[in-house]
């Protein structure tokens, strides 16, 4: 942090005052490019955000080429990509091709993206409100990082979001700050571009005052960037006082209007308002109408000595806002224009405008066109910007082992959930690296996830050792609630939205710090809905982790309808980068998450295994939805083939024969119903056939993935599930059943084009014990019979009592 800071001469500053013109050309015409110039295909508009940009345009030079060292790390307010991209072009980062082909395929991206741009990006950002939450707790993973003695001989590094106005709207950034607060957060710069407009309208008047409160209650040094120079310099004029206060004063929609309306109509307004006041006027009046729009829309943020100064004072690690004011459009001809958010500039204001700025036609994307200090200079002062120093950006970590098994003692009855917490408390004893690795968080439900085991031995992550007051006061308790900074366990506060953010932070901690972390989280199944742009959000900048959710489905059964969850199978099968499995017994979890600790942790290439066509090597994170019913487990040892079998997706429980009409395929929960279903009907019928089923995910993808290598001409392309079922006769119906949506696994009948009966559950809010509920909803024993009989009717069945359904 306290790396000293280079001094700024009167040249650089000029510099960079001709880097911040070359910054705004590029990042508009990048955009006049892709919608003017590019071939349009298919008619729709490309869009990209000139006016948004240029707002952010002064605030963007003063950081990349002055204050950021090479380990501040920066989400960009995702609508200002391109000007991020033309500073990594500056820089030599990014390639006029890229540039070239914004927002086309494999170009530059919409919104500045970890996985997809190649410049570096540090965070992703698109969803507005996410990437800014993920600095506060990428911040937080330093701090993690660094206290369990890692990463010590790198620099700590400042984690910096650039905030829209309106994105401040977005709640999760004050899920954030709550949590910031309560975890010591240090080192977290937001700066606010403070436009005072949305994307449809001009923001309510004071809000700046607002944040301010708000954030000097959450612990922030907040400063307030308003006047430039210019500005300023004025001030101190005679008269100057009255303009500030008119300045000051000014409603945000009117300020707006006369930046959109330039000179003249400022003069008027100023002499409307407040020229009767002797020195004023002759300050207003001293200037050209040019002269006047100039020194009305310079703004803090706007104005490069006023920036840098606010930043370069900054010598602590308090987390600071800096709220600078600026004006959306900038420089641009609808500066100020309430509906200027998807404005563009016309061909013929773009011509004004590269004039403007000495561009010759055709030489638009060179990188000194029309600038007046010597390339040579230009060259050697980008060489020696801070930021640049220090190779690339993407830090790696060397993968940790993982034990070919994981100890579990297993019970004769047992749920998922207690199998976890089990897994995990083995795993507290063991003097394993892997183990020391593992960060766990939850929140506020670490408990009821049965983490505590865990926790227990492990610890609770805090800056500052706090004791267990309870224990101290030799009060019982099952739990130790002890902090220091080397325990294991993050506990948030019940924002669920934390949680995932907090996942993706520790999830990138090995390219971020460079220190390699294995994030588990819990919670509840039905509130990852809660959580879900922030899960996806996570996945897209690939961070990984495990996330556990339990307990799930009906089977919570009396813990109420309210928390059951219906859709989340179809969201793991859905979400990309996330493997989804729902085990139903202990000694498949203990496989499960061996292979989830490795698969966290892959980043190899992208070829697909021949066995299951899933990319296994390229890893990514993993969701493991869990119970709190306690099944009788089968006492059997795992083979290779059966481990195997278990994290590819599915294995028979009972092989079906050749005169095999049914075949029952469940997953998680209902394995007891499943299992009493074909005992059953094995009683009248020949040949039943069970598949557990432990990822619809996997065996999904399998399939697809095999289909389309077949597309490709590898004809002897098999998925995992089309060896399963590849004996089982063309006749026989299938009966799929979960507690989830019954879509989970209907695709099934489509492998071999089987009939299929797919039951599952498409209401919820009953309680009730799991029996009344699995007969309400239609997942039983006697559903799953009733619906064999349906897709394959065969001897009228003694065991039958008519199917409820529910509404
Ligand atoms: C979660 C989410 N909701 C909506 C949007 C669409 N959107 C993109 S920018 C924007 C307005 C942002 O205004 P502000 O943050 O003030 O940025 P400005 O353009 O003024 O710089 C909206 C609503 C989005 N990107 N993400
Ligand atoms: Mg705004």
């Amino acid at each position: 942090m306290t790396d000293a800071r280079k001094s700024l001469s009167a040249e650089d500053l000029r510099i960079l005052g001709e880097l911040e013109r070359k910054v705004l050309w590029l990042a508009s015409w990048m955009i006049h490019n892709a919608n003017h110039l590019r071939e349009n295909t298919d008619g729709l508009k490309v869009g990209g955000h000139q006016a948004s940009s240029a707002s952010m345009a002064t605030i963007l030079t003063a950081l990349y080429f002055h204050v950021l060292r090479p380990q501040d790390r920066v989400a960009v307010k995702p609508h200002a990509s391109p000007v991020y991209h033309a500073i990594q072009y500056l820089l030599g980062r990014q390639t006029r091709e890229m540039l070239e082909n914004f927002r086309a395929y494999k170009g530059a991206q919409s919104y500045p993206s970890r996985t997809k741009d190649a410049d570096d990006v540090d965070f992703s950002t698109g969803s507005v409100g996410l990437g800014v939450a993920q600095t506060l707790f990428s911040s937080l993973v330093q701090d993690y990082v660094r206290a369990h003695g890692w990463g010590t001989d790198r620099r700590e590094g400042r984690m910096i979001a650039l905030v829209g106005d309106a994105e401040l709207d977005e709640g999760n950034i004050f899920e954030a700050l709550l949590e910031g607060w309560k975890q010591g957060l240090r080192n977290c710069w937001w700066i606010v571009d403070y436009n005072r407009q949305s994307l449809d309208a001009v923001v309510r008047e004071g809000l700046w005052e607002r944040y301010e409160q708000l954030f000097r209650n959450f612990g922030w040094n907040v400063v307030i960037v308003k006047y430039g120079s210019l500005q300023q310099a004025a001030f101190r004029e005679p008269g100057g006082e009255a303009l500030r206060r008119w300045i000051d004063a000014c409603p945000n929609q009117l300020y707006s209007a006369l930046v959109f309306q330039g000179g003249a109509a400022w003069r008027k307004h100023l002499l409307d308002d407040i020229g009767d006041q002797g020195d004023v006027t002759r300050l207003i009046e001293s200037r050209s109408d040019d002269e006047l729009a100039q020194l009305m829309n310079n703004l803090g943020g706007h104005d490069l000595p006023a920036l840098i100064e606010a930043f370069d004072k900054v010598d602590h690690d308090k987390p600071t806002c800096f709220i600078c004011y600026t004006v959306k459009g900038f420089g641009l001809p609808f500066a100020g224009h309430k509906d200027n958010h998807a404005g563009l500039m016309t061909p013929s204001q773009m011509d004004s405008f590269r004039m403007a700025m000495t561009i010759r036609a055709g030489h638009e994307w060179e990188p000194f066109e029309g600038l007046t200090t010597p390339q040579r200079k230009l060259e050697s002062f980008l060489k020696n910007v801070p930021f640049a120093q220090g190779g690339t950006r993407r830090l790696t970590a060397p993968q940790i082992d993982v034990p070919l098994q994981l100890k579990v003692t297993v019970a004769p009855n047992m749920s998922t959930q207690t199998g976890f917490g089990a897994l995990l408390n083995e795993l507290a004893r063991e003097q394993l690296p892997l183990a020391d690795r593992i960060v766990t968080t939850s929140p506020d439900v670490t408990v009821s996830t049965n983490l505590g085991p865990w926790v227990n031995r492990r610890g609770l992550f805090a800056h500052e050792r706090t004791p267990d007051t309870f224990r101290n006061e030799r009060i019982p308790s099952t739990f130790n609630w002890e902090f220091s900074p080397k325990g294991q366990h993050i506990e948030l506060g019940i924002a669920e939205m934390n949680l995932f953010i907090l996942l993706s932070a520790l999830g990138l901690s090995h390219s971020i710090h460079g220190e390699r972390l294995i994030p588990i989280g819990t919670l509840y199944d039905p509130f990852i809905a809660r959580g879900l742009d922030a899960l996806n959000y996570a996945c897209y900048q690939d961070a990984r982790f495990i996330v556990a959710a339990t307990p799930s489905g009906i089977t919570l059964a009396p813990e109420g309808g309210a928390h059951q969850s219906i859709a989340q199978p179809l969201i793991g099968m859905a979400q990309d980068g996330l493997a989804a499995f729902e085990p139903a017994f202990v000694d498949e979890l203990a496989e499960i998450l061996r292979f989830s600790l490795d698969y966290i942790q892959k980043s190899g290439n992208g070829t697909a295994s021949e066995r299951n066509w899933l990319r296994d090597e390229t890893g990514g994170s993993v969701y493991l939805r869990l119970s709190t019913r306690p099944i009788e487990q089968i006492r059997r040892s795992v083979t290779p083939e059966l481990r195997q079998q278990i994290i590819d997706g599915a294995y028979w429980l009972r092989r079906p024969g050749p005169n095999c009409q049914v075949v029952v395929a469940y997953t998680g929960a209902v394995a007891p119903e499943a299992i009493q279903a074909v005992g059953l009907m094995a009683e009248d019928r020949r040949d039943v056939g069970l598949l557990a089923i432990t990822s619809a995910d996997r065996l999904n993808a399998g399939w697809t993935a095999a289909q389309r290598a077949r597309d490709r001409g590898l004809v002897h392309a098999r998925s995992h599930i089309e060896r399963l079922l590849v004996g089982v006769p063309g006749n026989c119906g299938i009966v799929t059943v979960l507690d989830g949506h019954p879509a989970t696994l209907s695709w099934i009948g489509a492998v071999y084009g089987h009939r299929v009966r797919s039951l599952g559950v498409e209401h919820f809010g009953q309680t009730g014990s799991i029996p009344d509920l699995y007969r309400h909803y239609g997942i039983d024993t006697n559903a799953i019979i009733a619906a064999a009989q349906q897709v394959a009717p065969g001897a009228p069945m003694r065991h039958l009592r008519p199917v409820r359904t529910a509404v």
